[in-house]
């Protein structure tokens, strides 16, 4: 042995009482209640199945952090010392711990790390009262795939024990460098490299040219990861006015809200744009900084719009001014981004929910652009959804185009025609009922061909199934699909993120052209369909609910 092995203050191993069965991770990362999190040796022990399945962990380096919410510290003090026992060299983590999902991803990527660990249950509540969550990705820097996380749910159910060392918390409120054991941890500001590749990707003297030009704009962080990043880009380098970033601090319980940014979670910035008159942009982000939702002057714009909003104008952001590879979105997002593809003539792929479906088609260059219904945005900059990439991306297009978000929607559906579109959750669904639900519905699609839904006829129905181009991977019961003869569909699925019961998602798309009517409003458009699934899935009997928890 070498002297400085010898150095090294050995493992200690803790024995488990009996292994946890429940740790199978969701649509993305381990997410439980907090108070399940708190329970001994829980965090340990997913924690010590990550570390046994990580490729490269002996000597390799890891990103940590996460979005602040309660646990997050005790959280990154554990990992570390599993860190060092596990023989990491080196753990990068940001001041105070705070780090979005997107800013993790870059950092992954930029210092060659062998991977991350996020801590966050993103959009989801937090506080002792709410969840937390934990989320692997890899050395490319976005989610690990299923294979990674089935993996890891199998380590820990059969785990005897786990690995760690004997060391103090450290002070995250600085950056520095310290040592537990033989392995270093390496605090930097979060924020310092995140900016600078939102600098390269954009022109920021022309959006900092549109916020002087009396344009105010109101960003909510939800109390959330992203207020330092965006008092950081939008207040000190755009020049937009103290307070325009609102809940900028991040807090523990979120301030005890929901941080996921829809109309209703974010409904106070809502309806600043949607009832107001003192703003010409508004947007918010959820609590790991993935997701945005975009708001212009009385005008939403729905997640599947922004992405082929995104795609028809991406040339006018210096990042893909050669133009695009080719763009995907998950398959319950609208066909909008479809059309335009077609007509850029660009490859477009449909993917199952989740942003790790994404990540071999980045990696093979086949795609520029992806996105979900579910207001997740991203590009091949880092390989997570980026919410104040998009934010960004609306602003350099606004500082181009210099006109409303509500004009550039009317062009955009003058020239392709729109894709009127709703998603229904009914949150919180006994878990028993839900999948009754579910799995009726499922037995009910195939004698559904040729029958008449919502007074079009059924051209297809099934449990939608991908394989994956790059890598043939195949991904079964990703969602319930009916599609009807003109294009319309509704898809049914049970979300993978929720933690109290079950929740059943209903996605609603009907298609008009350009010369149709492209002003309705999206529940008047969709409405029989809303009450033909209603129906046909005895939602409401089910579920015992009147409506849904939330409308998109
Ligand atoms: C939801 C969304 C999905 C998204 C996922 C993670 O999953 O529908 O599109 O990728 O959350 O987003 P589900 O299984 O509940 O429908 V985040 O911002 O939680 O990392
Ligand atoms: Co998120």
């Amino acid at each position: 042995m070498t002297a400085s092995a010898l150095a090294e203050p050995a493992p200690t191993f803790v024995r488990l009482d009996a292994p946890f069965t429940d740790q199978k991770p969701g649509t993305s990362g381990l997410r439980k209640s907090s108070a399940q999190f708190e329970q001994p040796h829980y965090l340990e022990s997913f924690v010590e199945a990550v570390f046994r399945t990580l490729p490269g962990v002996r000597g390799g380096t890891l990103v940590l952090g996460g979005d602040g919410r309660y646990g997050n510290l005790r959280a990154i003090n554990v990992i570390l010392r599993m860190a060092a026992a596990h023989g990491l060299s080196k753990v990068i983590i940001t001041t105070d711990g705070i780090l979005s999902t997107p800013a993790a991803s870059n950092l992954i990527r930029k210092r060659e790390a062998i991977g991350g660990i996020i801590l966050s249950a993103s959009h989801n509540p937090g506080g002792p009262n709410g969840d937390f969550g934990v989320k692997v990705n890899g050395a490319n820097g976005g989610p690990t795939p299923g294979s990674f996380t089935d993996a890891v749910f199998e380590c820990t159910k059969s785990l005897e024990q786990y690995a760690t060392v004997e060391a103090a918390d450290l002070n995250l409120d600085t950056p520095g460098t310290h040592s537990i054991a033989a392995m270093e941890v390496e605090i930097i500001d979060g924020v310092d490299d995140f900016v600078a590749l939102m600098q390269q990707l954009f022109d920021f003297d022309q959006i900092n040219a549109l916020l002087r030009s009396d344009f105010p704009l109101a960003f909510d962080a939800m109390h959330a990861v992203t207020g330092p990043y965006a008092k950081r880009v939008f207040e000190d380098l755009l020049g937009a006015p103290a307070g325009s970033v609102r809940n900028g601090i991040p807090l523990e319980d979120f301030g005890g809200g929901h941080p996921d940014p829809n109309l209703t979670y974010a409904h106070e910035l809502a309806d600043l744009l949607l009832k107001g008159d003192n703003y010409r942009f508004g947007a918010a982000c959820d609590g790991d900084g993935d997701r945005n939702m975009i708001l212009g002057h009385h005008c939403f714009v729905n997640p599947s719009d922004s992405l082929a909003v995104l795609t028809a104008n991406a040339t006018l952001a210096p990042a893909y001014a050669a133009g695009l590879a080719g763009v995907a979105r998950s398959m319950p997002t609208s066909s909008a981004v479809d059309v335009v593809a077609k007509q850029l003539g660009i490859e477009c792929f449909e993917t199952p929910t989740g942003w790790k479906f994404f990540g071999n088609l980045l990696d093979a260059g086949r795609i520029t652009l992806c996105g979900e219904e579910s207001f997740g945005t991203g590009s091949n900059h880092v390989r997570e959804k980026d919410g104040l990439w998009a934010v960004l991306f609306w602003l350099q297009i606004l500082a181009v185009r210099r006109c409303s978000v509500a004009e550039i929607m009317s062009h955009h559906w003058n020239q392709f025609g729109r894709h009127y579109y709703s998603r229904h959750d009914y949150e919180a669904v006994p878990s028993e009922a839900a999948h009754g639900l579910y799995d009726r519905l499922e037995n009910l699609l195939p004698g559904l061909m040729g029958q008449s839904f919502a007074g079009r006829s059924v051209s297809c129905a099934d449990n939608f199934s991908y394989t994956d181009t790059v890598d043939q991977s195949v991904t079964e019961g990703q969602g319930l699909r009916i599609l009807l003869e003109d294009g319309s569909r509704v898809v049914v699925r049970l979300s993978g993120t929720g933690t109290k019961g079950a929740t059943i998602r209903v996605y609603l798309e009907s298609y008009v052209p350009s010369s149709g009517d492209l002003h309705q409003d999206p529940q008047i458009a969709l409405s029989d369909m809303i009450s033909s699934i209603n129906s046909l899935a005895e939602i409401q009997q089910r579920t015992g609910m009147a409506r849904p928890t939330v409308i998109t």
